[in-house]
């Protein structure tokens, strides 16, 4: 059976402006959700571009002292650039200025005016010069530009029209008569408040003399087509219109993604056009919200623009992309924070995906020689494993549901949720108690049971974090790891045992909050910690003198231990003999902490050790390991471990 088809569109951008967050979200949802949809199995084309007339890309030009197609041709590249480095993977790229574009504009106003659906006539009305609008009398604000509150001024002038108006009743009942044309519900509901009014015609041309960086109407050289006429077509001159009858019906309907700020230009400009033309109207057009910086809207002028590439160099492509789709709830406003963005990380990315998947591995190693056990039969029939799997494979119906209806954080939320749940899993089978058994089976059947789970997470995450979950389904000894196959999602046992299994390194580190001014300092008391190694500030790039990069921080193992028993040592006032717990393994350390702690006060304590120290002799005591405390002044605190865990848990 040949697969549904899926076309879905960003807007095409202000070739004039630089990339930013908004940009970026909109084009990574596109791409998660066309990622998504090729993971199910559909058929499907993702168009993305750039708008590339108009009036401030001419004066853009005309400042640099070069013709406007140099600009642009210039400034295009920041997005394919931005893209590519996104992890984008659209099927086309769209610039209004590329001839195949043009030529399709031409022949729709040629045809719609040869039709008599545009027409000429004498506009009387205000002009906003820095907004670039035209308003009736009406729409102004005490005299003033309702947009910016600057003075109009009186313009006459010849242009021409579309006639919008005459399509105001059908879309009326269009909209009305399918749910799903306009997403969210509530934006439905503005557009047909706004269709309450009047519709107007609307003008769509600029006189030359105005503005000559447009395409140039064909039954009239002194003039251009103005922003919507010629940007909307895009959706349609991509994909074969009046040249390609078979790709265009292969692609059309599509679903078009935008924010808020140009909705009424989709669903109403849009659809108007397209009846004109004779076209059906698009599946969805869907509008979601703003990225607000804290409580403020994202803006040039207030200085407050956050660009994608800096979050990108800071945190990786892959945690970025995650963090925009799990963040905003489609359809309404978000708010983006860095410390938000490193909550989410560490509690979904570091402490529970990255942790699981260490989790297993280091097990794998530990009992089972680093090859993937094989289950017990018939464990995925009834019992923990089965229980589990049969969340994880609702988690993937979950996410596909979500995609299909726009709710794609919540079906984020249900993988990682199930992520939670194989964690948990581990903590109620025990593996490390199994491992004392007889029978090796259960631990088997726990330690299989916990790696697919992981594999069916990781497919379903791999559109958002395409390369890490690459890197993940291949320390799980898959063959083909960047390929998921959509079987395999709901389908258990999929992973061969005896497969080899190895850790990637930690694959999402994890990421200290940016520290307050005070000057904590995390000191080593039994041992002088290295000179002049300071911990990266977040967001260092390159390696300037003084800063490890993150493969120095990784040669250090931390792992948490619990203090079984502490004692003084003779002679020596500062030091303790501690006896640690860590996992199964008994260890001496010997602490400089005696003036800070009384050895009864330690019992108990589950504290961070460095755990791949060399051994070495403090007055004649061997100790096999260090123990972190946080130091200021006079006092000293060692670095505990917030909650219940058992010992042994790896520190990163
Ligand atoms: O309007 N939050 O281009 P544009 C979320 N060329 N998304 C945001 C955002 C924010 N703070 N800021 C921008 C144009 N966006 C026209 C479109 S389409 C035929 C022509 C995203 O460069 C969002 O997708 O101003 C928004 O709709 C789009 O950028 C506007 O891009």
């Amino acid at each position: 059976m040949k697969p549904e088809s899926y076309y879905v569109t960003t807007p095409i951008y202000y070739v004039n402006d630089k990339p930013h967050l908004g940009h970026a979200y909109t084009t990574v949802l596109a791409d998660v959700l066309a990622r998504c949809q090729r993971l199910f199995g559909r058929d499907v084309w993702f168009l993305t571009g750039t708008d590339e007339h108009g009036q401030k890309v001419q004066e853009a030009a005309a400042k640099l002292g070069i013709d406007p197609q140099t600009h642009v041709d210039g400034t295009v590249q920041r997005f394919q650039e931005a893209w590519k480095r996104l992890e984008i993977r659209n099927d086309d790229f769209i610039r209004t200025t590329e001839p195949r574009h043009k030529a399709i504009v031409q022949e729709i106003l040629q045809d719609l005016y040869d039709r008599g659906e545009i027409y000429r006539d004498e506009y009387d009305g205000w002009y906003c010069v820095p907004c670039e609008r035209f308003f009736t009398e009406k729409d102004l604000k005490d005299g003033n530009c309702p947009e910016c509150g600057r003075p109009v001024q009186r313009v006459r002038e010849a242009n021409y029209f579309f006639k919008m108006s005459a399509y105001q009743d059908w879309l009326v009942e269009y909209i009305q008569a399918h749910p799903e044309f306009i997403q969210p519900e509530f934006r439905r509901n503005e557009t047909l408040g706004f269709l309450r009014k009047p519709l107007q015609d609307l003008c769509i041309s600029r006189p030359k003399s105005r503005l000559a960086w447009g395409i140039e109407l064909p039954f009239d050289r002194d003039y251009v087509t103005y922003v919507w006429f010629d940007a909307l077509v895009n959706y349609v001159s991509a994909i074969g219109y009046r040249r390609d009858d078979a790709r265009f019906a292969r692609w059309w309907p599509a679903i078009h993604l935008m924010a808020k700020d140009i909705l009424t230009t989709h669903t109403v400009y849009w659809p108007c056009m397209l009846k004109a033309m004779g076209v059906a109207m698009p599946k969805t057009i869907f509008a979601h919200g703003w990225w607000l910086m804290g409580s403020t809207k994202m803006s040039k002028s207030l200085g407050n623009v956050v660009n994608p590439m800096d979050m990108m160099d800071r945190y990786g492509v892959d945690p970025f992309r995650y963090f925009l789709m799990a963040e905003m709830v489609l359809g309404q406003d978000a708010s983006f924070t860095e410390d938000a963005f490193i909550r989410r990380y560490n509690a979904d990315l570091a402490n529970d995906l990255g942790n699981l998947l260490n989790r297993v591995v280091s097990m794998v190693g530990k009992y089972c020689g680093g090859k993937l056990p094989a289950p017990t039969a018939g464990a995925f029939k009834n019992g923990p494993a089965a229980d589990l799997f049969n969340q994880v494979a609702a988690a993937a119906t979950g996410l596909k549901a979500s995609i299909d209806d726009f709710t794609l954080s919540a079906g984020i939320a249900q993988v990682i949720d199930a992520v939670r749940a194989t964690n948990k899993f581990i903590e109620a089978q025990q593996p490390w108690t199994q491992a004392r058994a007889a029978d090796p089976g259960p631990l088997h059947t726990t330690l299989y049971a916990a790696a697919e789970s992981l594999r069916v997470c990781a497919g379903l995450l791999s559109p958002l974090m395409p390369t890490k979950m690459a890197e993940l389904r291949a320390a799980l000894g898959m063959e083909n790891p960047m390929t998921v196959n959509p079987e395999e999602l709901t389908k258990s046992e999929v992973l061969k045992p005896g497969t080899p299994v190895a850790a990637p390194g930690a694959l999402f580190p994890r990421i200290e909050a940016p520290a307050p001014a005070a000057e904590t300092k995390i000191e080593t008391p039994a041992a002088k910690p290295a000179e002049g190694k300071k911990a990266p500030p977040p967001g260092t790039i390159g390696n300037p003198e003084g800063v490890i990069v993150y493969d120095d921080f990784a040669k250090v193992q931390l792992r948490t231990a619990k203090i079984m028993g502490a004692e003084a040592i003779e002679g020596a006032v500062k030091l303790l003999k501690l006896s640690v717990l860590m996992g199964d393994e008994r260890r001496q350390i010997v602490a400089g902490i005696a003036l800070y702690y009384k050895p009864e006060e330690l019992i108990g304590k589950t504290v961070v050790v460095v755990s791949n120290l060399a051994p070495i002799k403090l007055r004649g005591v061997e100790s096999q390991g260090m123990l972190l405390a946080a130091s200021k002044g006079e006092r000293l605190r060692l670095v505990t471990v917030d909650g219940d865990l058992s010992s042994g848990a790896v520190v990163k």
